[in-house]
């Protein structure tokens, strides 16, 4: 059976009620992504950065999974092949709809990470400068999230499953960050079919063979339901 590999990103989310990057009012028209998601903004000023990802923590804590999370959880439990589910996400979203062994390449807002010591434990809802590390009582305490600039997670294992992948679905992501950008080009190269699942074609929209234009709540259900067959 075929090995699905599928990459998501916040269109996925967006129908869930939580804001894209850079859609109209994104999160990067409210905040700049040098004052917020890089390990010098935090350095510079960790409140605003806590303050930024407390809003997020408690934005999601509030939202549920839309038709598109709960579609993808189907195929993981139908299809008879590997479906790998990669998301750039921070939210917990596919995991509320029933997806398992979920790749947060980018880390997860339900995570907290000291940065003396690296030890991690589950985020509180809000975290603060002064929150002491469980392990070595630094307070030094981070958002479990990569930053840019910071090394994502799991890159060596999602690199051999793109290239053993026979098709890759990306759903609800512009395709301006990497290396998750470059994921169909990868994953084409090595033969995979490609494919798009987006509102409007993403930046990188020439690395895909097939384009399905709609929301996510409406497109992915109905391409599940075309490789499930029913
Ligand atoms: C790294 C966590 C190296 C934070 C994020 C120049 C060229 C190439 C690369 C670079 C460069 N300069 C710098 C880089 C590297 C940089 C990068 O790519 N920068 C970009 C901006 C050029 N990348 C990095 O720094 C990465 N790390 O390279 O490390 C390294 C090597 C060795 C050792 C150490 C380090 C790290 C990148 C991760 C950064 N963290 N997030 C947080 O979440 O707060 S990235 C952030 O953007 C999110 O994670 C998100 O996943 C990602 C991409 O955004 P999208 O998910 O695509 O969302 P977006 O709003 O952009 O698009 C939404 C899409 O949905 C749209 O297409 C829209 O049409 C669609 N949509 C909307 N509604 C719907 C919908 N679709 C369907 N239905 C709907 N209803």
């Amino acid at each position: 059976m075929e090995k699905i590999v599928i990459l998501t990103g916040a269109g996925i989310s967006a129908e869930s009620g939580l804001a894209t990057f850079r859609d109209e009012g994104g999160l990067w028209a409210a905040h700049r992504i040098e004052d917020v998601a890089t390990p010098e903004a935090f350095e510079r000023d960790p409140d605003l950065v806590h303050r930024f990802y407390n809003a997020r923590r408690t934005q999601a804590a509030r939202v549920a999974p839309n038709a598109a999370h709960r579609a993808l959880a189907r195929l993981q439990e139908r299809h008879g092949g590997e479906v790998v589910l990669v998301t750039q996400n921070v939210d917990a979203l596919h995991e509320a709809a029933g997806s398992r062994a979920v790749m947060h390449m980018h880390g997860t807002l339900a995570g907290a990470l000291c940065a003396r010591c690296e030890a991690r434990w589950p985020a509180p809802l809000v975290m603060s400068t002064q929150d002491a590390c469980p392990v070595c009582g630094a307070k030094a305490t981070r958002p479990d999230i990569v930053w840019f600039g910071e090394m994502p997670h799991g890159m060596e294992a999602i690199w051999t499953h793109l290239e053993e992948a026979d098709v890759f679905a990306a759903i609800g992501t512009s395709g301006n960050v990497y290396p998750a950008a470059a994921f169909a080009q990868h994953a084409g190269r090595a033969g995979a079919h490609t494919i798009e699942l987006n509102l409007e074609a993403s930046y990188n929209t020439r690395d895909f063979a097939e384009t399905r234009l709609g929301r996510a709540s409406q497109v992915v259900p109905e391409w599940v339901g075309a490789v499930l067959g029913d």
